[in-house]
């Protein structure tokens, strides 16, 4: 009843006005659409006394907004496009593609700021010999189902291999609605996985994110605010009054991501969760004003030429970002955007080496019409500059 009594605007902006949007709320920035040079705004105001007429000539739009006509040109198409899948996680095991991403489902949640649409109950994973060959859709790899501890959304996962067994890390909603991230384990890179027990123990809030070192460690980076509840973990305690979004303090520094050890076992964290510092070139940590650079969500580790590169999402400015550092810890100094924002609220990826070239899996919402939580995996070439720095890529034609 409530979304029947929706009216529709839309609006040509100016970049000026759009730079500014990007800093408003979620409900509002998911519809965003972008025309070439201007773009489009579609956005949904919710009332509760519109009129008889008004709520029977909206009725058709009642869950999501319907498909909207103009979207730019994507460079890449979907890797699938029986399912959405958002989130990739790539890895190259024995020679071969494996893609671990989530599987967006419409289950009819309407869209609020906790993220509550993003509904997804099971893992797919995706694979290929190489990039542009035949992506094989794997079927259900672990359902929600089969999962004891978790309630429901199972968002971004990760994946690993060690000790000759293959590791599917994902978070979920535990009984009591709060986010841990769990392990299962399978002999096959394609699964199915057996789900342990119940979550990593000291394990909170969503998109783990496990990089293993050439010394052979594994580190788990984690941690996502707003509806990834991050900002309600303070020293691994959980406050349930705590804030729905940040901090709110905008002259302090910005919510930090996780990291943590991975056992031998790879079940378990072997040290203490440490909070990751990203700094500006002057060493000082980023403030939480700062929604253009700090850390939203979305962790991505991989080293090159011996340096490490942590790499996030942005959030709410919708940019994947990152930064080098020289121990896997961090600290990690701001280089710059890595992707710029896609078509659909939220932004995703991984960076992954393969036969000697990089690439940039990522997500948007060009297949389902721009339904923020409805998204396609794509892939494209990443380059270095000569510095070490990351060309920045637009997943679109101008
Ligand atoms: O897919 C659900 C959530 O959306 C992920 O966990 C976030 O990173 C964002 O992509």
């Amino acid at each position: 009843m409530l979304l029947k009594n929706t009216v529709r605007f839309n609006k040509i902006i100016t970049f000026e006005e759009f730079q500014h949007l990007k800093h408003d709320k979620m409900t509002t920035l998911s519809s965003l659409r972008f025309t070439g040079m201007a773009l489009s705004v579609s956005a949904l105001l919710f009332t509760s006394c519109q009129s008889k007429k008004a709520e029977n000539s909206e009725a058709a739009a009642d869950t999501v907004a319907a498909p909207q006509k103009k979207l730019p040109k994507p460079k890449s198409e979907p890797l699938v496009t029986e399912i959405y899948t958002a989130d990739p996680s790539a890895h190259v095991f024995n020679n071969k593609i494996y893609v671990y991403p989530s599987h967006d489902i419409e289950s009819g949640i309407p869209q609020d700021d906790l993220g509550s649409h993003f509904d997804m109950k099971d893992y797919h994973i995706l694979s290929m010999d190489s990039i542009g060959g035949k992506v094989t859709d794997n079927g259900v790899a672990l359902d929600i189902k089969d999962v004891a501890w978790a309630g429901r959304q199972m968002w971004a996962p990760d994946a690993a291999f060690k000790n000759g067994k293959y590791y599917l890390y994902f978070p979920a909603k535990d009984k009591k609605d709060v986010f841990h991230i769990g392990v299962a384990t399978s002999t096959s890179p394609t699964g199915p996985f057996k789900a342990e027990p119940s979550y990593i123990p000291g394990s909170y809030s969503i998109d783990p994110a496990v990089f293993t070192d050439t010394d052979g460690k594994s580190y788990m980076y984690f941690g996502g605010i707003w509806g990834g509840g991050l900002q309600r973990w303070k020293d691994g305690k959980y406050d349930s009054a705590g804030s729905k979004t940040d901090l709110g303090k905008d002259d302090q520094p910005a919510i930090s991501p996780r990291v943590a050890l991975m056992s031998k076992d790879m079940l378990t964290f072997s040290g203490p969760v440490k909070e990751i510092k990203i700094v500006d070139e002057k060493g000082n940590q980023l403030l939480g004003k700062d929604h253009d650079r700090r850390f939203f969500e979305a962790s991505w580790m991989h080293k090159y030429n011996g340096k490490y590169y942590f790499s996030y999402s942005t959030g709410d400015t919708h940019f994947i970002a990152y930064g080098i550092g020289t121990s896997p810890y961090g600290p990690f100094t701001y280089q710059g955007v890595i992707l710029n924002p896609v078509v659909g609220w939220t932004n995703h990826h991984s960076i992954v080496e393969i036969k000697g070239k990089w690439y940039l899996f990522y997500h948007d919402s060009v297949l389902s019409g721009d339904q923020t939580h409805l998204r396609s995996v794509k892939v494209t070439e990443l380059k270095y500059r000569p510095d070490g720095t990351i060309e920045t890529i637009d997943a679109y034609y101008k």
